[in-house]
C-alpha cells in the first residue's frame, strides 16, 4: 500500500512538474559547517516579488555577525523581496530563451570561507557570478556540476547572480509522402529508403525559410520524422525538396506548428494536400512528380537530356528516378511523362 501511494506520489509530482512548466534549481552554499539551499527557477505564474503560492518566502532579517547565512536579495537590482528569499522564481517555463537577473548574499557562521555547489543543473541552463564592486574581480560561469569558493567573503560578502536559460524545446513533423518514381503502387511502398530535406518557411510573402530539417522516408510506412530547433510557434509551409522529385509545399495557408509539440502532415491522401494541387496520383496514394533532376523547378528538355546522358549508368545517382540502380529506358519514360510540370508555390 506505502508502496504504491509512492508511487501515485512520484507520477503525480512527475506529471504536475510537466503541466507547471516550472525549472526549478537549487545551490547549495555552505561555510563547510553550515549549509542552506537556495532554489532558483522559472514558472508561468511566478513575478519578481514574493510568490507564496510557490513556496517563495520572506525571510527573516540577517542574524547577527557569528551565524552562517545564505539567500536572494532584491537589493541594487530592483527586486522587491524584502529581507530576502531562500526561493527566487522568476517568470518563465521549460522552453524559455532568456536571461534573470538574481543577487545572492551570505555569511559565515563558523567557517572563513564560502563555497558554492551546484550539482546536475538542468541541460539549457547557466549562471555567470559577479562581484558586484566591479563586475570582474569574479567574473566566472558555470553549468552542469561543481563548486566555486569565495576565499574573501567579508570583501565579497554579495554575487550578482545571471541565469541563462536557453531551453527552446525542439518542434517534431511527422511527413508522410510519396515520390513517383520511387513509389510502388502494387506493393504500396517506395523502392527504397531515400532522404527529403523540408524547408518551414514563413505562411506570408515572402516565405521565408525559417528552419530546415533533414530525414529519412521509411520505404514501408512512407513516413519520416523531422526535428526542428529553431522555430516559434507559427504558421509555416512545409516546402519539401528531394534530390530528383519536383519541390512541392504544403496546401494553402501554412500549417500551425506549437514550438515543442508535433505536427503531423500527410501529402498522399489527396491531390489537395499539396499546395497548386501539384501531385500524381499512382495507385491510392497522391504522389510529388519525379524528374527535376537539376532542381530548378522545372521539368523539361534539360532534366530529359541529364537522363539520356547517363542512360546505362549503374549506382546510387540523381537521374535514377525509380531507385534500382540503374539508368534506363523506364527512367527516361518518368521524364518524358511529366514534361510541363514546373513547381507551384505561392
Ligand atoms: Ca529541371
Ligand atoms: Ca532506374
Amino acid at each position: 500500500m506505502i508502496k504504491f501511494l509512492l508511487s501515485a506520489l512520484i507520477v503525480f509530482l512527475f506529471q504536475y512538474d510537466l503541466l507547471s512548466q516550472q525549472v526549478n534549481v537549487p545551490l547549495i552554499i555552505t561555510d563547510g559547517f553550515n549549509s542552506d539551499t537556495l532554489r532558483y527557477g522559472l514558472d508561468p505564474a511566478a513575478t519578481d516579488g514574493i510568490d507564496s503560492p510557490l513556496g517563495e518566502f520572506e525571510l527573516p532579517p540577517v542574524p547577527p555577525t557569528g551565524i552562517f547565512d545564505a539567500r536572494f536579495v532584491g537589493t541594487g537590482i530592483g527586486v522587491p523581496i524584502g529581507e530576502g528569499l531562500r526561493k527566487d522564481f522568476r517568470t518563465g517555463n521549460n522552453s524559455t530563451v532568456g536571461s534573470r537577473t538574481h543577487r545572492i548574499q551570505y555569511k559565515t557562521g563558523s567557517g572563513t570561507t564560502i563555497r558554492l555547489i551546484w550539482q546536475s543543473m538542468p541541460p539549457g541552463v547557466s549562471v555567470r557570478i559577479q562581484d558586484i564592486i566591479i563586475g570582474s574581480l569574479i567574473d566566472t560561469t558555470f553549468s552542469g556540476s561543481g563548486n566555486y569558493l569565495i576565499t574573501n567573503p567579508l570583501g565579497f560578502s554579495a554575487l550578482n547572480f545571471t541565469v541563462n536559460y536557453n531551453l527552446s524545446q525542439p518542434t517534431t513533423l511527422n511527413l508522410k509522402l510519396a515520390i513517383e518514381g520511387l513509389y510502388n503502387s502494387a506493393l504500396n511502398n517506395l523502392n527504397i529508403k531515400d532522404t527529403v530535406r523540408i524547408y518551414l518557411r514563413s505562411a506570408s510573402s515572402p516565405y521565408t525559410i525559417i528552419d530546415s530539417s533533414k530525414s529519412m522516408l521509411d520505404s514501408l510506412s512512407l513516413m519520416g520524422t523531422f526535428i526542428f530547433g529553431n522555430l516559434t510557434t507559427g504558421n509555416y509551409y512545409i516546402a519539401v525538396k528531394h534530390r530528383n522529385g519536383l519541390e512541392t509545399w504544403s496546401k494553402s495557408g501554412g500549417e500551425n506548428f506549437i514550438q515543442g509539440s508535433t505536427v503531423n502532415y500527410d501529402f498522399t491522401t489527396s491531390s489537395a494536400q499539396a499546395f497548386g494541387s501539384n501531385m500524381k496520383l499512382k495507385g491510392s496514394k497522391y504522389c510529388f512528380y519525379s524528374g527535376d533532376n537539376n532542381q530548378d523547378g522545372f521539368i523539361n528538355a534539360t532534366d530529359k537530356t541529364q537522363i539520356i546522358s547517363r542512360l546505362g549508368i549503374s549506382g546510387r545517382i540523381t537521374e535514377d528516378l525509380d531507385g534500382n540502380n540503374f539508368i534506363n529506358a523506364k527512367d527516361r519514360a518518368i521524364v518524358v511523362g511529366n514534361l510541363g510540370i514546373n513547381k507551384i508555390t505561392p
